[in-house]
């Protein structure tokens, strides 16, 4: 694996000595139309700058591991005292099932957008997309959910079996905090938290008994497929997931318009405050919401946008046809070994990571994990002993 890395720096480095030679020429070129004020369009920036380290907790970024700096980062405080305020106990069998859902009337829609923010994630063009009917689950998938099945299958998460995973620096414990000897260059507030996984949100002194309702965090993409797959859904395609979050709506930034907070309202968990050292939880929630917060879209949708991002089936290609496309399932593989994931989570700000865009996008390897990450399944039939929401038009 360090050889992949170290061939994949050189390629990078090289890109970045090619694009600096073409930089140098352009100037010289474009000097008189530069002087006016104008900028190139692109420049290599790690994944640090715009790139904001939303897939820096792919496992084979490992090698770019370095030791945190002294005091690097905000105050810890643990995630059990976050949640004081919220639902209180439970385990699976007494958890309302949150499982149900939403049959969603295929058609055809603009995917994508011309207005990019982060053109380097494949956030455009926009192109229209035809897709057929399905059902899609109300909910991302909760800890709830996810023990049924577990229980059932003796299912063990690839957390589990690597037997560590990524966490926002912020909600681990001191205590846990002093054992870790690595964070991920360019995105410090990431740490590799040993025994952190699904049932252990933020390390082996946290637990999920508070928040079987919050959404299930550190499954990778093929444990999300393994749950799908178990529960007689899968995961949805990229674009089915787009048509469905955007609730028939057309070139809006979310899933229930332009207005981030309509009326004054919120509508979905991101990041209120300076990431990542000040979060002001003026949506009530620091890190996960339980899986039922705030409105759904016109489909019937919760949370698509906020709360953890989604895995969906794609490989990562971050450039596409602007063809009418139908039925698009993304390229048969990924030159970076990257899935797609959708939706922005609760560590997005508009500054530092605007991603819970309908059209924004990101990626990891489908063995990366960590405490933002969850997913939801759609299905093409309902699958027996699946409730079925009506969503009703007002
Ligand atoms: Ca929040
Ligand atoms: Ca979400």
């Amino acid at each position: 694996m360090a050889a992949s890395v170290a061939k994949k720096n050189l390629f990078f480095q090289l890109q970045c000595h090619i694009r600096y030679t073409w930089t140098v020429v352009l100037l010289l070129v474009l000097l008189p139309v530069l002087l006016q004020g104008q900028e190139p369009e692109e420049t290599c920036k790690s994944d640090s700058d715009e790139g904001c380290g939303c897939a820096a907790t792919s496992r084979d970024k490992a090698a770019s591991y370095s030791k945190p700096a002294e005091g690097e980062g905000g105050a810890a405080t643990s995630n059990s005292d976050k949640k004081s305020s919220e639902t209180e106990g439970g385990s699976a069998t007494t958890a309302t099932r949150t499982n149900q859902m939403v049959f969603v009337r295929g058609g055809e829609f603009t995917m994508g957008t011309d207005a990019v923010r982060f053109p380097q994630d494949g956030e455009g063009p926009a192109r229209r997309v035809r897709v057929d009917s399905f059902y899609a689950d109300v909910y991302e998938v909760s800890n709830a959910e996810f023990e049924i099945f577990v229980k059932d299958a003796g299912f063990v998460t690839e957390a589990e079996k690597f037997q560590d995973s990524f966490v926002l620096e912020n909600i681990i414990s001191e205590q846990v905090k002093r054992e870790i000897t690595q964070a991920v260059a360019g995105a410090p507030w990431w740490l590799p938290v040993p025994g952190a996984d699904w049932r252990h949100p933020e390390g082996p002194d946290s637990d999920i008994s508070s928040r079987m309702d919050h959404p299930v965090v550190h499954v990778s993409w093929n444990d999300a497929v393994a749950y799908c797959t178990w529960a007689g859904k899968r995961l949805p395609t990229e674009a089915e997931w787009e048509y469905a979050s955007r609730g028939g709506l057309e070139n809006r930034l979310y899933p229930w318009g332009n207005n981030p907070m309509p009326k004054g309202e919120h509508r979905m968990n991101i990041w209120q405050g300076k990431f990542p050292e000040e979060n002001t939880e003026e949506d009530g929630y620091y890190s996960t919401a339980p899986v039922t917060s705030y409105k759904p879209n016109k489909f019937g949708l919760y949370n698509t946008a906020g709360n953890v991002w989604e895995w969906v089936s794609d490989w990562l290609s971050v450039r596409h046809t602007k063809e009418l496309q139908v039925n698009p399932k993304g390229p048969a593989s990924s030159a970076t070994n990257d899935k797609v994931k959708k939706g922005g989570s609760y560590m997005c700000h508009e500054d530092y990571c605007y991603r819970y865009r309908n059209a924004a996008r990101s990626q990891n390897t489908p063995d990366s994990s960590a405490s933002n990450l969850g997913f939801r399944c759609f299905a093409d039939k309902l699958p027996q002993g699946v409730g079925e929401v009506k969503v009703v038009e007002l």
